[in-house]
């Protein structure tokens, strides 16, 4: 599995390069390179055959926790760069096994905190760029000077993480689904929820080492005895009885993840956006709307620079992609979706390549808008000035009786829909057994939960005109519980006609969704339990959107209580989660309310 992660954001070529053969035009070399405090890291060098003091190279650099292969300086991947043309163009393309994975010394941290200043030879992931790309450029001949950093998703950290306190040569850097604060909204949890069924498998995968440094040790598949992955989970019972009966304590990383189900110092250290100031080289940042793991990464990473380093050259990829996408398919489709043309070999070629090239080589400008966003419904890419686009209004649509949807807020003065939740019997996040996290639930037909009776489901009328929503979704719920907590998910979902005439007639597109754990509502570092019967009001933000819903669809919301395996099943009394007790899991009845003082509404920001 290791190998799998190397090819998926490394390797794998969008569209095989075979034409270019990469052995008969680079040379490979493998560099153990001095840090400050003495530690040796893995360093895989590819310089151009044709390299010489008349004609230098840039570096593009990529630092990874998943392995470097192939390892030997004989041996070559298919791929080199983040594109399939990057390797034709020429650069000195380096890869770095990060401290203490693989092949390089020194003690791993799971996203390594990074202070904004350091003290003598202490080191954080920002130090080792540094100091790798000073080895570098002394010691890589035929290298013009010039430094890029590229990465997804954990290298998308590590590529932010760089870009603090940046070595000069260093000018421009494309975090690409980076992740970013992992307790707020990226992999570990999402407003409190534990992303199960990602992590689970994503920790069966990723281990501590026997020996430092050793090669990358092949896994056996965890073997899950069945297809069915909410039968799996169910059967699990709470967390902690993932390390009972099959981590058995050994990866200390799946038990930190999650046991520290608060956002507590472990995980507020590990937040690398407030050090995002004063950031020298150029930003690409990179995302995906289908993306379900780093979403939240690429778009909080792209505010904060914005906001905190408003001198830097800051812009927004945000394609229709799931995570890392754009590196490894052709990126026109998603489950039962198409999103016309091959939009990744379109993002490589027209903005990933010529923003490097710009920077590294001197090369004609970019001309990229300040956001390149793709409208998914209508299918177009869109070039902004600003994210979200400056023409965008905020409107509420409200809950009303009867399962409608409106602009107009509620007159009537008592109303509410309910639903018993009972954790015993979650509401599945997929239609079809899976053992992993489907990426194509992100945008699945939501049929199969309008029919459960504990999802609750509100339509507009058909559309009179297209509308378009543009930014970040903020749902506002009055909300009541029997139990002393609970979860409320909201479904933001595009609703096909009936009559559309094809295969999508009727089909009820997920938007955009977001769990939301109710003992959370009022602080996430300090949760505090529902008074039984009693209303409160929660409030929360989605990751944006930038969705058509196009004349005679519909516009639907659905609010339920579990959305399983995908989170971890709240017992909906108040506890300690991954320790509670089989008696702690209780059904409860959730009630919604939409009266004029109590009016549940979504927040939308639209063009
Ligand atoms: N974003 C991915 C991940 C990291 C850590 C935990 C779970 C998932 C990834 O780099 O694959």
């Amino acid at each position: 599995m290791f190998k799998l992660r190397i090819l998926l954001f490394l390797v794998l070529p969008l569209a095989a390069s075979a034409q270019f053969d990469i052995k008969a035009h680079y040379t490979k070399h493998e560099y153990k390179i001095a840090m400050r405090d003495g530690v040796h890291l893995f360093t895989a060098v590819y310089v151009p055959n044709d390299a010489s003091p008349s004609n230098k190279y840039p570096f593009l650099m990529t630092r990874t926790p998943y392995g470097v292969g192939p390892y030997g300086e004989d041996k070559y991947p298919r791929q080199l760069g983040p594109g399939a043309k990057f390797a034709e163009d020429g650069f000195i393309f380096v890869y770095q096994d990060v401290r203490g994975r693989n092949m390089s010394e020194g003690t791993f941290v799971e996203m390594r905190p990074e202070p904004d200043q350091l003290n003598g030879k202490e080191v954080d992931e920002a130090s080792d760029t540094y100091d790798t790309i000073e080895w570098l450029l002394k010691n890589v001949p035929n290298n013009n000077g010039l430094v890029g950093l590229v990465g997804t998703s954990y290298p998308g950290f590590y590529t932010s993480a760089g870009t603090i306190n940046a070595h000069p040569a260093l000018v421009a850097a494309s975090p690409q689904a980076p992740m970013s604060d992992i307790y707020m909204g990226d992999d570990a949890y999402h407003n409190g929820a534990f992303m199960l069924i990602a992590n689970f498998a994503f920790y069966m995968d990723f281990f501590g080492k026997q020996n430092n440094p050793e090669l990358p040790q092949p896994r056996k598949p965890f073997d899950y005895g069945t297809k069915d992955g909410y039968q799996f989970y169910l059967n699990m019972g709470p967390l902690v009885n993932s390390d009972e009966k099959y981590f058995h304590f050994t990866n200390p990383y799946w038990t930190d993840c999650y046991t520290h189900t608060t956002y507590d110092e472990f995980w507020r250290s590990r937040d690398v956006l407030p050090h995002l100031k004063n950031i020298k080289p150029a930003i690409l940042v990179v995302g995906g709307w289908f993306d379900a793991e780093d979403l939240s990464g690429a778009l909080k990473t792209f505010r904060a620079i914005e906001k905190q380093s408003p001198a830097t050259s800051d812009k927004l990829v945000m394609g229709p992609w799931v995570h890392g996408g754009w590196n490894r398919a052709p990126g026109d489709k998603l489950g039962d979706l198409t999103f016309g043309s091959n939009n990744s070999t379109f993002f490589q070629d027209e903005i990933e390549l010529p923003f490097f090239r710009q920077y590294l080589k001197n090369a004609a400008p970019a001309a990229l808008p300040k956001a390149y966003v793709f409208e998914t419904g209508k299918n177009v890419w869109r070039k902004e000035e600003q994210w979200p686009p400056a023409n965008v209004t905020t409107r509420k649509l409200y809950f009303q009786a009867g399962g409608k949807l409106s602009f107009a807020p509620p007159t009537q003065p008592t109303g509410f829909d309910e639903y018993i939740s009972d954790p015993a019997n979650p509401v599945p996040f997929y239609s079809k057994p899976t053992l992993s996290m489907a990426r194509e639930y992100m945008d699945a037909d939501q049929r199969f939960a309008q029919s459960r009776p504990d999802v609750l489901t509100y339509e507009t009328d058909p559309l009179e005109q297209d509308l378009t929503v543009a930014g970040p979704i903020s749902p506002t719920l009055f909300v009541s519980t029997t139990g002393t907590d609970s979860d409320f998910d909201v479904k933001l979902i595009d609703v096909y006609p009936e009559n559309a005439g094809d295969s999508l007639s009727g089909y009820e597109q997920l938007v955009r969704g977001e769990p939301f754990r109710g003992k959370f509502r009022n602080s996430f570092e300090h949760p505090e339990p529902f008074k039984p019967g009693e209303v409160a009001q929660i409030q929360f933000a989605m990751p944006d959107v930038y969705h058509c819903f196009q004349k005679g669809h519909r516009i639907m919301v659905q609010v339920q209580s579990s959305w399983f395996p995908l989170t971890d099943r709240n017992p909906q009394t108040f506890t300690d989660i991954p320790n509670a007790k089989p008696a702690d899991f209780q059904k409860a009845t959730e009630r919604v309310y939409r009266s004029s003082d109590r009016a549940s509404f979504i927040g939308l920001n639209i063009e």
